[in-house]
């Protein structure tokens, strides 16, 4: 069962594609949607996020389909979980907690694994109050009084604890990365970024022909990949990263900080968008608003319009003239070179349209930097 709230700052068609993502980030941690319910407030309800009939709604409905796991597409505090929990009587999580859900599953070095543990923990901590209250709520009877003060305290300090030892840990474990990259010396380094599920690591496997995982699922790639790339004998270094998400839990990204080095380390970032998405414009603004907070906006960025092939399929009408489809896609690619200063490639990565185009762009680009910053070097081998 999904839930999401129209209200000021979201619009209805927004929540609604916000819970198609909510459904594909669910199906992505093995659950299948039923139905999706959506209300209109001006603000979140403090107690129970949605309405109190909306709520009775809902659970009414949860029984009769014997549903057993409600989540919401905002955030929501500890005591709004155990609100709505006691309303519903079946879990229910947001959609940060979906999202480190699927980061935990996912995760599979060292690094990845401490990482999320942390945004697990660090997501935890404000939510610990009243957890005991509800448990003995559900429990009820001789024999479960809950514990009082004193065990809530005892339970903020462990996961303080954990807290600090893990950021050790990962402290430990970035000393070691850094070692690893300072290693890489003079090589220009070029970062793919984008939203998830745009194809990013389709891409990485294309143009350093090696074997990368990719998948149709949300955020496959959760550690970062760099693979030497040569083109006419200029060699440079491609990394391919994470995924970015709206609503990206805010520890999440914090914890990822070490992870996001690579990005913020490029001296180039290929800035890979899925055009055949309908809400392509706002991932862009997602990945964008992203880049900035990690501190990575300011680089060079080649904007490289992925899926065209998705995009002509799911645009073009059969129909439609061979011409008037040339005049749209001119349209389209007009308008983004002119935003991107043209700095930007429009390609299929699965149909490996455009890519000797991709190629020698980002060659230029390469060979642009090298120029820079060693200006009286000819060879980078
Ligand atoms: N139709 C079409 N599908 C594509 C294209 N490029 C990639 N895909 C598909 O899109 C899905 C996601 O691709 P990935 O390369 O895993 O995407 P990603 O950006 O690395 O995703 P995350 O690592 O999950 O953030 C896969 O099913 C790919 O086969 C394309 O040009 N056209
Ligand atoms: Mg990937």
């Amino acid at each position: 069962m999904l839930v999401g709230l129209v209200h000021n700052l979201q619009t209805e068609t927004q929540v609604q594609e916000y819970l198609t993502e909510l459904a594909f980030l669910a199906e992505t941690a093995g659950a299948v949607t039923v139905k999706s319910f959506t209300q209109k407030l001006q603000k979140p309800d403090s107690r129970t996020f949605v309405g109190k009939g909306k709520l009775e709604e809902i659970r009414d409905y949860i029984r009769a389909k014997g549903i057993n796991l409600a989540i919401f597409d905002d955030e929501l505090t500890g005591s709004q979980i155990i609100n709505i929990e006691d309303a519903l009587g079946i879990k229910t999580i947001d959609r940060s907690d979906l999202i480190l859900d699927i980061f935990a599953r996912r995760a599979k070095t060292a690094q990845a694994k401490v990482q999320v543990e942390l945004a697990q923990y660090q997501y935890l901590l404000p939510r610990l109050k009243g957890m005991w209250k509800h448990l003995e709520r559900l429990g009820g009877g001789i024999g479960t009084r809950g514990p009082g003060e004193t065990e809530i305290e005892t339970d903020r300090r462990i996961v303080k604890d954990k807290i600090s030892l893990l950021r050790k840990r990962l402290a430990e474990i970035d000393k070691q990365a850094l070692t690893q990259r300072k290693e890489r010396g003079t090589y220009i380094r070029v970062a793919l970024v984008g939203y998830t599920n745009v194809g990013k690591s389709t891409l990485m496997s294309l143009l350093s022909k090696s074997d990368v995982f990719a998948e149709n699922k949300l955020f496959a790639t959760l550690d970062t990949t760099t693979r030497k790339v040569v083109y006419e004998q200029t060699p440079f270094l491609l990394s391919d990263t994470v995924g970015f998400i709206r609503k990206l839990p805010h520890h999440l990204v914090e914890s990822f900080k070490s992870t996001l080095d690579e990005v913020r380390e490029a001296d180039c970032l290929l800035h890979v968008v899925d055009i055949s998405h309908p809400a392509y414009e706002d991932q862009m603004g997602v990945v964008n608003k992203t880049l900035q907070e990690i501190g990575a906006f300011e680089k060079p960025i080649l904007t490289i319009f992925n899926k065209m092939d998705l995009y002509e399929q799911k645009v073009f009408d059969p129909w439609l003239d061979d011409e008037v489809k040339q005049d749209l896609l001119h349209q389209l690619k007009d308008r983004w070179e002119a935003i991107t200063n043209n700095s930007s490639v429009f390609i299929s990565a699965t149909e490996r349209r455009n890519i000797d185009q991709l190629r020698e762009t980002i060659l230029h680009k390469v060979k642009d930097l090298y120029q820079e910053r060693y200006p009286y070097l000819t060879k980078f081998y």
